[in-house]
């Protein structure tokens, strides 16, 4: 398969999984269910996660996935975003979106979806990236909302989900433009005028990261774990789920006592500053010379 038809097969199967992620979004809902069940539906649409699958709620506005034991349950009229990607061979799919459970903020919700939508439409090949984040925040703030400003969009790359460039969601000054053959993940959050509008670290999200093959000059477990998780993941975000059913509970903690050693990158939940309520769409595009494939559009 081409590079191009890859990334299509990895969008279309993280948009088939999120449009059944989105029908489990319910009060009460099982976090750790919901991670479990749709992290099964991508292998079994032959792709692998692209990271864990993350939920988050109200003011979370990223990265946290279930713990191995996670007893959280979806709140009380919770704004709820479901953030997933697929890996076919390495090409990568990210697409997230936003279920209001309370009706208060089902404006802010819509509002976000639309933005999106006008957002994808100006993708082209060669659009420099102060230009897209302008557009955003002024069309953010039309709708009545702001863009949170710390948390951007980012080109993907084979097995590379973060692969430097990042794709700003507000005026910036950052350089940079969209180029064909190459794909990119778009993502605005969105918060009323009345939040911050930026995130701060919160506690440990449960994703880990290995950012380069497993070195020389640690002990022998340690190495056969991070050995394993390079043959499994390369340098893909992964759950300690997916470690502690392998290798038990155990390495939960080996885990931990890797990332403070600085040989494991460890992510923290992303909480909007002043805890207003953060909502997020996100689509994957493929940019070509004469045309913009949203890859994750269902
Ligand atoms: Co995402």
């Amino acid at each position: 398969m081409s590079e191009e038809e890859n990334y299509l097969r990895a969008g279309r199967i993280a948009a088939e999984v999120l449009k059944q992620g989105e029908g489990m979004i319910r009060e009460g809902a099982s976090v750790l269910e919901i991670c479990e069940e749709l992290e099964e539906m991508i292998r079994k649409r032959g792709a692998v996660p692209a990271f864990p699958v993350n939920l988050t709620q109200n003011n979370e506005a990223a990265h946290y996935t279930a713990s191995p034991d996670d007893n959280k349950k979806i709140v009380h009229e919770a704004v709820v975003k479901l953030d997933l990607g697929a890996s076919v061979d390495g090409f990568l799919s990210d697409t997230a979106l936003t279920v209001s459970l309370s009706p208060a903020y089902r404006g802010l919700v819509e509002a976000n979806r639309a933005l999106l939508d006008r957002a994808l439409a100006i993708v082209r090949h060669g659009l420099p990236f102060h230009e897209f984040g302008s557009f955003i925040e002024r069309t953010a703030k039309s709708m009545g909302y702001k863009p949170i400003e710390n948390l951007m969009g980012h080109r993907l790359e084979r097995f590379v989900l973060h692969a430097g460039e990042s794709v700003p969601m507000i005026a910036s000054p950052i350089r940079g433009q969209f180029i064909s053959g190459k794909a990119y993940a778009v993502e605005p959050f969105l918060v009323d005028t009345s939040s911050k509008g930026f995130v701060i670290d919160g506690v440990d999200s449960n994703i880990y990261r290995l950012p380069s093959p497993p070195r020389k000059g640690l002990g022998e477990n340690e190495r056969g774990l991070l050995t394993w998780i390079y043959e499994n993941y390369r340098t893909l975000p992964f759950a300690t789920r997916w470690v502690a059913k392998e290798w038990g509970a155990g390495s939960v903690e080996t885990i931990r006592e890797l990332a403070r050693k600085g040989v494991l990158q460890s992510f923290n939940v992303l909480l909007e500053a002043s805890g207003g309520t953060v909502s997020q769409f996100e689509h994957t595009v493929y940019v070509k010379s004469d045309a913009t494939i949203i890859t994750t559009k269902a």
